[in-house]
């Protein structure tokens, strides 16, 4: 096994993600890891080729078909194919997730979105909070980026500061639709977001709360981000733990020990229900949102 030095993570690191909810540390990943991952993703999505229609495993993009397959998103990559569970736990990575929510901690769900060169999907603007709100807000995201990430190959864009503000509404037509109507933005666009970009193997560490959204990969190279969602283990589902026993859920213990006394703050709750009409994907869900602000969005 591959030991590595303990990535330093400095007070002034720790202050910078409180205040504005991200941080970003380039080439986290080492090369070897990297070139794995690569491997393992090209694999995956292979097998996918002769799919009609998306599955537990694979989300396919609207214009996917048998001759052209186009993968939008492998789902719970560590849950489907062994390799992942083993990068939930890369250490490099935890010990960034550990000094940011602690020592004890939970993967609590996993994707990995494709945005494939010229057609990969924008994801509109949302919390992720709403689709999963627990006891507390000690919750991150981790994007490893598979591929040099800029702004042409529709990174992953952030409003700083956003996690401390409210949430903001995630329904359309008395549904959850796991986005938020443009008309309700409170932020400047010209000024405000920050894209998470760098050269593949960068890793970006993003709140539960923070405001994010990403608009279309009109490129001609691939966007591929996998992201792990980490939680404080004694953040507890406030939906509850839906199909899973507590076996299951304890066994998504990544670091450290399950904790069985929920910690509870003083956090706004947001329920998503009544749930989406269209399930499966964050992507299914949105389509609700008819006003939509990345179809047409080019930056000045
Ligand atoms: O892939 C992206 O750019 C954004 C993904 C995202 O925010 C999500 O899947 O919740």
């Amino acid at each position: 096994m591959t030991t590595y030095a303990k990535t330093v993570v400095t007070p002034d690191q720790i202050n910078f993600y409180n205040e504005n909810g991200y941080i970003l540390f380039e080439k986290l990943i080492d090369e070897e890891t990297l070139d794995a991952l690569r491997v393992e993703t090209d694999r995956v999505v292979a097998e996918a080729a002769e799919l009609t229609e998306h599955n537990a495993q694979y989300d396919l993009e609207d214009s996917h078909s048998v001759s052209d397959p186009r993968v939008r998103r492998l789902k719970s990559p560590s849950s489907n194919w062994p390799f992942f569970w083993d990068l939930v736990k890369y250490q490099p990575v935890l010990d960034v997730v550990e000094a940011l929510i602690g020592t004890d901690i939970r993967l609590q769900n996993d994707k990995l979105n494709m945005k494939s060169a010229q057609f990969g999907a924008a994801v509109e603007w949302h919390q992720d909070w709403p689709f999963y709100p627990h006891t507390n807000d000690d919750l991150l995201s981790a994007g490893i980026l598979l591929d040099d990430c800029y702004e042409e190959n529709g990174p992953l864009l952030v409003i700083p500061g956003s996690h401390k503000r409210p949430i903001y509404d995630h329904h359309a037509d008395g549904f959850f639709s796991g986005a938020v109507d443009p008309d309700n933005f409170d932020w400047d666009m010209n000024t405000d977001p920050v894209a998470l970009e760098g050269p593949a193997g960068s890793v970006s560490f993003h709140h539960v709360r923070i405001m994010h959204g990403s608009a279309l990969n009109t490129s001609d190279r691939m966007r591929r981000l996998l992201l792990n969602g980490y939680a404080a283990a004694d953040a507890w589902p406030i939906m509850g733990l839906g199909k899973m026993s507590l076996d299951d859920y304890n066994a998504k213990i990544c670091h450290g020990n399950p904790v069985l006394q929920p910690r509870q703050t003083g956090v706004p709750p947001y329920l998503p229900l009544p749930a989406a009409p269209l399930q499966g994907s964050i992507y299914e869900n949105q389509k609700a949102l008819k006003n939509r602000f990345f179809d047409t969005y080019k930056k000045s």
